[in-house]
């Protein structure tokens, strides 16, 4: 299952992050859907290889979310490409995309790589911060954002991303419904089973982060919205 679309829950490991092998073994036999490795600050080539190579030891899927140039590696199933859709910098919209195609296009197999059209809701978070996101969007605004990802890029997959933060469940309630065939991720502040299940409805994947290295036990549960949908 190497298909967004096939996932339900997913962890987010930051490869700036440690994390012992025991932890790691727990996260990877969880019964999640896949393990994705992104962050924002001091993701390295170094640390990614490290990472993935550790997660590769399990067989759940691994997907790394691009956040620069330099850490991109061959060896993942699946590789996730944001565009930060209400960042006022182009860099993070289409910026790096062209750079990475300038260098890499001729042998890249598209086929691997899915776009993400991402909006960044946490004004606090280190990504709103380095992308310069517009975090005041009103419902009307996430509901035209949802528009715009479904209907005009058609891109696969839209991201609420409110990174270190439990976010608001009417956004997301409003992006799902302008958004019937793009696959909705939601991440953010989820810490335990009844807010992941929370969002699940309305999320079709939900990405637990940060609790992972906070509560171990408490991350865990959240694998549980797997079973318990309808
Ligand atoms: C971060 O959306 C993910 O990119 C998950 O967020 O770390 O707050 O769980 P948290």
């Amino acid at each position: 299952m190497y298909e967004v679309k096939d996932w339900e829950h997913v962890f987010k490991l930051d490869p700036a992050n440690e994390i012992d092998d025991s932890t790691l073994q727990q996260v990877c036999e969880s019964g999640t859907d896949a393990i994705i490795i992104g962050g924002t600050d001091n993701v390295t080539l170094d640390n990614v290889l490290d990472l993935m190579s550790r997660v590769r030891r399990y067989t759940v899927p691994c997907a790394l979310e691009i956040s620069n140039l330099e850490s991109v590696i061959p060896g993942f199933d699946r590789y996730l490409v944001p565009a930060v859709l209400n960042s006022s910098n182009v860099t993070f919209h289409n910026g790096l995309l062209i750079e990475a195609l300038k260098q890499y296009g001729h042998m890249i197999d598209f086929e691997e790589f899915t776009m993400e059209g991402y909006i960044v809701m946490n004004p606090d978070s280190k990504v709103a911060k380095l992308t310069a996101a517009d975090t005041t969007l009103s419902e009307d605004d996430m509901y035209a954002y949802g528009q715009m990802v479904n209907h005009f890029y058609k891109f696969p997959v839209c991201y609420l991303e409110y990174s270190g933060t439990y976010g608001d469940v009417t956004m997301l309630k409003t992006l799902k419904a302008a958004c019937p065939d793009t696959r909705l991720i939601y991440g953010g502040g989820i810490e335990n089973l009844s807010q992941a299940l929370e969002m699940k409805q309305y999320a079709d994947t939900i990405v637990v982060g940060n609790v992972i290295y906070k509560d171990l036990k408490r991350a865990l549960e959240t694998v549980k919205i797997k079973a318990q949908k309808g």
